[in-house]
């Protein structure tokens, strides 16, 4: 508190967050040496929000850190533009210089959510749960009016581990979730509740931070002590109910050059979101392993059933 102002200081005394802004390599390292535990498994990261939060803009950020250059592979919307992104794509980020290999991670882009009416709402919600189990093929283009149907040639019938969500990233704007419609607000409650039932782990990431308060913007260090963020996402861990723990803060690549406090930011972010997908993409796994194990050991059972049937069928009768 400033002497003789009853304004609080801009800056909490201490961060809410560890990180090791000096040591962008092993944030980048613990990155680079993610693998899931199951080899062909790809860890699928769905980035959802409002409209014009910065889901593109998140997705090229951790692509441009990741490459170690600008990325700019998903189309960001000028200011003016509402509902940018219409179709649904995955972006897969390839390793190493000759791009042969791909991260075991891919990220996924929707349509933004808007307040439209209560129906558009409904639907919108209808095509995330598809897309959350794996139902919506890369290039369906989202249509307000009516959800995506089973006819469609963008439903997949027979999703695959690898073509369901396995971890949930809600992007917020730092600077406007207070100003966010109740309509809005309770689209994120339904998909949050979708997601929940099916065991999909939530992150949320709030962008446009270097927005939000000088502080930030002079030195993206100082995110964690910021009081007006803390305010923010206390603020809306209380309305959406998210635990602060699940929550988190990036500056994305708008124009700027690549700087070493921005990508740790960002990457240290990114292993949050890994290290939750991946525990879901583990019970996942075990999950079906078990399952096919019991059909495996129902289909034993029957074989020997049949074989003890067919043996009585052959048995000479009593004398
Ligand atoms: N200053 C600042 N601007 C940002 C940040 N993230 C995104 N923007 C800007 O916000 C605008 C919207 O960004 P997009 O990434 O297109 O947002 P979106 O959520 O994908 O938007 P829709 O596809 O329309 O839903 C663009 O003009 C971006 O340059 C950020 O962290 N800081
Ligand atoms: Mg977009």
């Amino acid at each position: 508190m400033g002497r003789g102002s009853s304004k609080p200081a801009p800056l909490l005394d201490k961060s809410q967050r560890k990180i090791s802004w000096r040591d962008k390599p092993s944030a980048l390292q613990s990155v680079n040496n993610y693998r899931p535990q199951t080899e062909d498994r790809q860890l699928r990261i769905l980035v959802c929000g409002p409209v014009g939060a910065g889901k593109s803009s998140f997705i090229n950020s951790v692509q441009s850190v990741l490459r170690g250059r600008m990325c700019a592979e998903a189309l960001v919307a000028p200011i003016s533009e509402d509902c940018f992104t219409k179709k649904y794509t995955t972006y897969k980020i390839p390793k190493g210089k000759k791009g042969e290999a791909f991260y075991p991670f891919v990220l996924s882009d929707m349509m933004g959510l808007k307040e439209r009416s209560r129906r558009n709402r409904k639907t919108h919600v209808k095509d995330v749960k598809r897309l959350l189990k794996g139902h919506v093929r890369d290039g369906y283009t989202f249509n307000p009016e009516c959800k995506i149907s089973k006819e469609d040639r963008f439903y997949n019938e027979t999703p695959t581990i690898n073509d369901k969500v396995h971890v949930l990233v809600l992007v917020i704007d730092a600077n406007r979730q207070t100003l966010m419609r109740k309509e809005v607000v309770d689209m994120i409650q339904d998909i949050r509740d979708e997601a929940s039932d099916l065991g999909i782990p939530q992150v949320v990431v709030f962008t446009k931070i270097d927005e939000l308060c000088p502080e930030i913007k002079n030195d993206v260090k100082k995110v964690y002590r910021s009081r007006i963020l803390q305010e923010k996402m206390q603020q809306f861990s209380g309305t959406v109910g998210f635990p602060m723990n699940c929550m988190f803060a990036v500056k994305n690549y708008t124009n700027t050059n690549l700087d070493n406090d921005t990508d740790t930011l960002i990457l240290n972010t990114l292993k949050h979101v890994i290290d939750f997908g991946d525990d879901f993409l583990n019970r996942m796994v075990t999950d079906q392993e078990e399952s096919s194990i019991v059909q495996e050991d129902a289909s034993t059972v029957a074989e020997f059933h049949d074989v003890q049937t067919a043996q009585c069928d052959v048995q000479e009768p009593l004398p």
